[in-house]
């Protein structure tokens, strides 16, 4: 009995032992004096850096400004979003639709500005969806998501949203191999290796950023991860990370895990590019989503596309090449010259760099060892720059400073190491708190990174802030890169779970045409209402559209009578409003779906099918004037068949004795 006390308490003591060795000593003195005046931003300024962080399971894309850390908003992109109506109103529904009918819901990780000439350029920023494949263009005049296009033939859209230099394309691949849509996909799991498929997507972005899916690259069925573009010498090249080389159907942990080293694929996307102008490509059917957003009707519309233009990796030998990659890599980073290719192995204990001349060298003179599914596989040490030894535990995601240096978070290990990029060691580690995911250096991903500031977004919270019962805000700390040494600044917690982020120099947005409003006149919506006197209420069988009008402070009509129970009820609102920074709210009792928030000289529709007979209210949200509280009205619904006539005004319909 005493014993078995005894034992507890040692087991106590060590298990508090262990867990404060774990714990960085130096957690709260890590900030050092001036940090504070360097992320100090006055009531008033602007911040010098804006800094899209993507959501993680929140489906959104987050804004903050650097150095404050300060959220500014956030943007609806693969989830609904009550607060603004997006996927709620009729407008804004055809955006969230897919192969699989209306999805409400989204994993959203990487994020990417549009480039030109390899420079972060302002004008959209693209965000990946990891569970149901899609691309997202998201338009920086008006911050709003402009574009989606579903990935067909493919699970799991991870290595995604990556750009080429002057924003040709962008891609997307199978994180999870699956047989392709129109194969028979009713086949036992375990015939994985038969079956299933990688599909590499190059989605060619057009001059106003349309997004066409140009072509598919049929690829070896494992587990594409992540991906950037070549640069300079390398542009005209896509590097893939891959795992699963085993091709593991079931507990991947162990089984994934076997193999010494697994791969990034280099793909000559120029040369793919030939092969299709050649007619080497093959049109298989495929069903995929096309969601785009008119600025003139302000309507989204979606189409189904029925087919996709795909290449065979293993029949054109010079399009892919493997090149050995240890262990398990997640990361795969391009340094801003072009010519160092950074894998990160999860399970690894160095971090390899490969060298883009090299590469080419190798290919030149066949250094192959064998082939992996008919894709040459490149000798390691011929492809190799070098590795940098004993990083820390766990590399994850690698950023550049533009200055020579790499910066790599270690999960494991909880640190960020920084190291040079060409002999390849160690210049200082900074403790982060706890498990870091991504990094992010503003254009640190293009050829022009700003080295002045470096974010790493956490995993782990813990005790950094205030307890929030079980569940906990992720975190994202802000380092000081402009000197030789890493120094910690600012901790600030995070919306959803934040994996990758960009960021750019403000002026580049503030200075690239932002929208205040939308023109009145140039409003081209099919319900628009351009004045109070051209409202109206019109029946059309079980079909109610009111054309409405918000104005500080009333709407217009603001009594509606003659509905009836069962009727589709159309709320056309039009916010009249030529100003910045004067949004209305429109809500009624009992809709079971979301409010509108109308932007001035915006149109947006609820639809609402009231269920029962009464006086409804409707009111205006965002409060917008010294008489906001007045904003409001009310709808007489009457029983089914009833005769109450349609009748609507505003200001007449005066007390009756
Ligand atoms: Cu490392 Cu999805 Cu980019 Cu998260 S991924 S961390
Ligand atoms: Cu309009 Cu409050």
């Amino acid at each position: 009995m005493k014993n078995k006390f005894l034992k507890s308490i040692f087991v106590v003591t060590l298990g508090c032992a262990l867990f404060v060795s774990c714990k960085p000593k130096d957690s709260t003195d890590a900030v050092e004096g001036d940090a504070a005046s360097k992320v100090y931003v006055a009531p008033g300024k602007y911040d010098e850096f804006y800094n899209f962080v993507s959501g993680g399971f929140s489906g959104q894309v987050s804004v903050y400004g650097l150095p404050s850390g300060r959220l500014l908003r956030v943007m609806p992109v693969f989830s609904e979003d009550p607060q603004s109506g997006y996927g709620y109103s009729e407008e804004t529904k055809p955006m969230l639709n897919t192969s699989h009918g209306y999805v409400p819901w989204d994993d959203q990780h990487h994020l990417d500005l549009s480039q030109t000439n390899g420079e972060v350029d302002g004008r959209w920023i693209f965000a990946n969806a990891n569970n149901t494949p899609r691309i997202a263009r998201i338009d920086l005049k008006t911050f709003k998501t402009a574009e989606i296009i579903e990935l067909p033939n493919c699970g799991g859209n991870h290595s995604s949203p990556f750009i080429t230099q002057n924003t040709e394309y962008v891609v997307g691949a199978s994180r999870f191999s699956v047989p392709a849509d129109n194969d028979d996909g009713d086949v036992p799991i375990n015939t994985y290796k038969k079956n299933f498929k990688g599909y590499l997507s190059f989605v060619k972005v057009g001059k106003e950023g349309e997004l066409d899916l140009a072509f598919q690259i049929v690829a070896p069925g494992v587990n594409f991860d992540l991906s950037h573009p070549g640069k300079k010498e390398s542009h005209g090249w896509f590097f893939f990370s891959c795992y699963n080389t085993e091709q593991a159907n079931t507990l991947l942990e162990v089984n994934a895990s076997k193999n010494d080293k697994d791969f990034i694929m280099a793909v000559n996307w120029k040369k793919a590019e030939e092969y299709i102008k050649a007619g080497k490509g093959k049109r298989i059917p495929a069903k995929y989503a096309h969601n785009t957003w008119d600025e003139k009707t302000q309507t989204a519309k979606s189409e189904i596309k029925k087919e996709v233009l795909t290449l065979d990796a293993s029949e054109l030998k010079d399009i892919c090449y493997m090149i050995p990659c240890p262990k398990s890599p997640h990361g795969c980073d391009i340094d801003p010259t072009g010519e160092y290719i950074v894998g990160s192995g999860k399970l690894a204990a160095l971090i390899p760099v490969f060298s883009f001349t090299k590469l080419k060298d190798a290919i030149a003179k066949k250094q192959f060892d064998g082939n992996y599914a008919g894709i040459p596989v490149v000798k390691y040490e011929a492809a190799l720059h070098g590795e940098v030894q004993k990083p820390g535990l766990g590399p994850l995601h690698t950023e550049f400073d533009g200055k020579g240096n790499a910066y790599t978070t270690m999960f494991v290990s909880s640190e960020v190491v920084k190291w040079n990029i060409k002999d390849l060691k160690v210049l200082d580690r900074k403790a982060t708190y706890y498990s870091p995911g991504h990094l992010m250096v503003p254009g640190g991903n293009t050829e022009k990174p700003f080295g002045k500031y470096m974010v790493v977004y956490n995993k782990i919270t813990k005790d950094r802030f205030l307890p929030t019962g079980p569940e906990l805000a992720q975190s994202a700390q802000l380092f000081d890169i402009s000197g030789d040494k890493m120094k910690l600044l600012l901790d600030y917690p995070t919306i959803g779970e934040p994996h990758y982020a960009q960021g750019i120099p403000a002026e580049k947005i503030i200075n690239n045409g932002q929208l205040k409003y939308y023109k009145i006149a140039e409003n081209n919506h099919a319900y628009a209402t351009k004045g109070e006197k051209e409202t109206k209420v019109v029946r059309e069988g079980n079909k109610v559209h009111i054309y409405m009008t918000c104005i500080r402070s009333h709407f217009a009509p603001d009594n509606i009578e003659g509905i009836r129970v069962g009727d589709e009820v159309y709320f056309h609102v039009t916010n009249l409003e030529q100003d910045w920074d004067v949004p209305h709210g429109f809500a009624i009792k009992g809709a079971n779906n979301a409010e509108l928030l109308i932007m001035p000289g915006e149109t947006l529709t609820l639809k609402w099918v009231p269920e029962k007979k009464g006086i409804f209210p409707f009111y205006c949200t965002d409060f917008c004037s010294a008489l906001h509280q007045e904003m409001q009205g009310y709808v007489r619904v009457s029983p089914a068949g009833s005769n109450v006539p349609i009748t609507y005004s505003v200001g007449t319909n005066l007390p009756k004795e």
